[in-house]
């Protein structure tokens, strides 16, 4: 009963159908997947990393690419993504070149709860669902909660906001379970990227601070490039900062600040959070191959 599983990209799914997907793919080919229960969220759902690799890789000797999804909650198309980036990965032989060049690590889930509430309860719910003690308001955003540069400008104190920061970095279950994961792998880890919605555009650390890292223009190239295989959507590239808007505690900083050189925070086309079942393949063929040009970069790292 196990090595079947209800997943397609025809429409949005639930947590038990990603995670029942996710279990068949580790039964179906253990020598390709492993999934890593990484801890819990606030509600006590499994975080789950998906380490997919080349049957003939040597543990721990590839760089290596790391991509979230899922951290706001309504952000359906961000989940839709990853599982369809895994999926491409394991089960199409035609994607090997991509597990010779990296070893990858998706976490298609990084907010369950979050996700499950939009499902249940209010389909424009953004943040997790944890109770912060103001007995009103619930949930943290964990893209502001992230311990680089936490709690400055670009964040909000207030619990009933949507951008509250949580009360002090690494406050939630969800984004210190992540960030202990990555710290584990970082000497390895090459390339972050953050699947969020909606915006056809990359952005590029930092998001706390006007002052660009001093390989910017490392950044931008490879996100140029990268960018330039897609067919359907154009994507700009620009700095959070200076030419988005500024926020601290996020996941990218974060990243960024630890050594990944690549960090970035992708924001899917096109201009709603709710886009129609119909995107989902159009939004996630037209980015795979962008994969192609990542992992070509980091396999010279
Ligand atoms: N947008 C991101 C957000 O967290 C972002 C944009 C990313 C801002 C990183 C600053 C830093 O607000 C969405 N759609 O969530
Ligand atoms: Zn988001």
């Amino acid at each position: 009963n196990k090595a079947v599983h209800r997943m397609d990209w025809t429409s949005y799914h639930r947590l038990d159908d990603i995670y029942g997907y996710l279990n068949y793919l580790a039964d179906t080919y253990p020598n390709i997947v492993q999934l890593i229960d990484i801890g819990t969220s606030y509600e006590n759902r499994t975080l789950y990393v998906v380490h997919i690799s080349h049957p003939s890789s040597i543990p721990e000797t590839k760089p290596a690419i790391w991509i979230d999804a899922g951290v706001h909650a309504r952000e359906w198309i961000s989940p839709a993504l990853a599982t369809y980036i895994i999926h491409q990965l394991v089960e199409d032989p035609a994607n090997e070149g991509l597990l010779l060049s990296a070893d990858w690590y998706i976490m298609p889930l990084m907010n369950p709860d979050g996700y499950e509430y939009s499902h249940v309860k209010n389909r424009l719910w953004r943040k997790s669902r944890s109770e912060t003690g103001s007995g009103k308001c619930r949930g943290v955003d964990l893209n502001r909660n992230f311990g680089y540069q936490w709690g400055d400008r670009g964040a909000y104190v207030d619990p009933c906001a949507k951008g509250f920061r949580g009360v002090k970095a690494f406050s939630e279950p969800e984004t210190i379970a992540t960030s202990n994961f990555i710290l584990k792998k970082a000497n390895l880890i090459k390339l972050y990227l953050t699947l969020h919605s909606f915006g056809q555009v990359v952005l590029i650390p930092w998001g706390h601070s006007a002052t660009l890292p001093s390989d910017y223009g490392d950044l931008l190239a490879l996100a140029k490039s990268a960018t330039s295989t897609f067919q359907r959507y154009k994507y700009k590239v620009v700095n959070l900062a200076t030419q988005f808007y500024r926020a601290t505690g996020t996941s990218a900083d974060w990243a960024k600040s630890i050594g990944i050189k690549y960090s970035y925070t992708v924001e899917l086309p096109t201009n709603g959070f709710i886009l129609p079942v119909s995107n989902i393949l159009p939004v996630s063929q037209d980015f795979f191959p962008a994969l192609n040009v990542f992992a070509a970069e980091v396999a010279t790292l």
